[in-house]
């Protein structure tokens, strides 16, 4: 009898007290889109109107469709400045590139240029289920003269339009805040959004030298514990409590003489 008990409780144990599980609940690092012959991206849309980016054969993909290991993505070009070529000049190196400063791996995302502001969104994910979610990435940023007028800006969204940024420098001069030519870590925690969330990397610059890279982005989790239903606990305690009392059963014979 003592080893099915034993046994039992163990099961009931197990269940009962599930612990949680660290999951790496979303990634990317950029390595699974195709590199392209050129770096140079070359967008096809009017620079006057703000538009999504389209894929061009040859060039760097500004858009991923995930295949279901690193999340995909999509990229959007704003008109912010007015008067300049957008991404339409032929010499901005954006989307991805194969760089030997890469943090993991030998791809990144690069945001080069845009003479407006390019935008890239990753999919959302679903944090349902997850608890204690931390966004980690790393962002590279070119050494170079920027402006007060330049803008890197990169955030997390969710469907209730709540946004947490990570870093923002509008109205700040990127050559004050001490990020160039090196590799900065970004660490955020999620709780604040809920159920979904949707990073973006966005940067407004209009100089061939502005421009910055993103790699190894991770959505670190805990997995919450699935809670049981009332019907099986109650099977299971009903089981653990018939076993305990195995060992005092009542026979028919033994009934008899009480
Ligand atoms: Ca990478
Ligand atoms: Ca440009
Ligand atoms: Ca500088
Ligand atoms: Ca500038």
């Amino acid at each position: 009898m003592k080893t099915p008990l034993l046994a039992l409780f163990a099961a009931f144990w197990s269940v009962a007290f599930t612990p949680v599980h660290a999951a790496l609940a979303g990634f990317t690092s950029f390595e699974e889109p195709t590199l392209a012959a050129s770096m140079y991206y070359t967008d096809s849309g009017d620079p006057r109107v703000d538009h999504a980016l389209q894929n061009n054969p040859g060039e760097p993909p500004v858009n991923y469709l995930s295949v279901g290991n690193e999340l995909g993505f999509t990229s959007v070009y704003q008109d912010t400045r007015g008067s300049g070529p957008g991404m339409t000049d032929g010499s901005d190196i954006s989307g991805v590139q194969a760089d030997l400063r890469a943090t993991d791996g030998a791809q990144w995302l690069r945001i080069s240029d845009p003479d407006g502001y390019m935008t890239t969104s990753l999919d959302s994910l679903s944090l349902s289920g997850l608890s204690n979610v931390i966004l980690t990435l790393d962002l590279y940023v070119n050494a170079t003269s920027w402006e007060t007028s330049d803008r890197l800006r990169i955030w997390v969204s969710n469907n209730q339009q709540t946004e947490l940024d990570l870093i923002d420098t509008q109205g700040l001069d990127i050559d004050d805040l001490n990020l160039e030519s090196m590799v900065t870590s970004f660490s955020l925690d999620l709780a604040a959004l809920g159920t979904d969330a949707t990073l973006h990397f966005g940067l407004d610059s209009n100089s061939a030298q502005e421009w910055i890279a993103i790699d190894n982005v991770r959505f670190n989790a805990e997995l919450s514990p699935v809670p049981l239903p009332g019907a099986a606990w109650f099977l299971l305690s009903a089981m653990v409590g018939l076993l305990l009392t195995g060992g005092r059963r009542v026979t028919p014979n033994q009934r008899s003489l009480v």
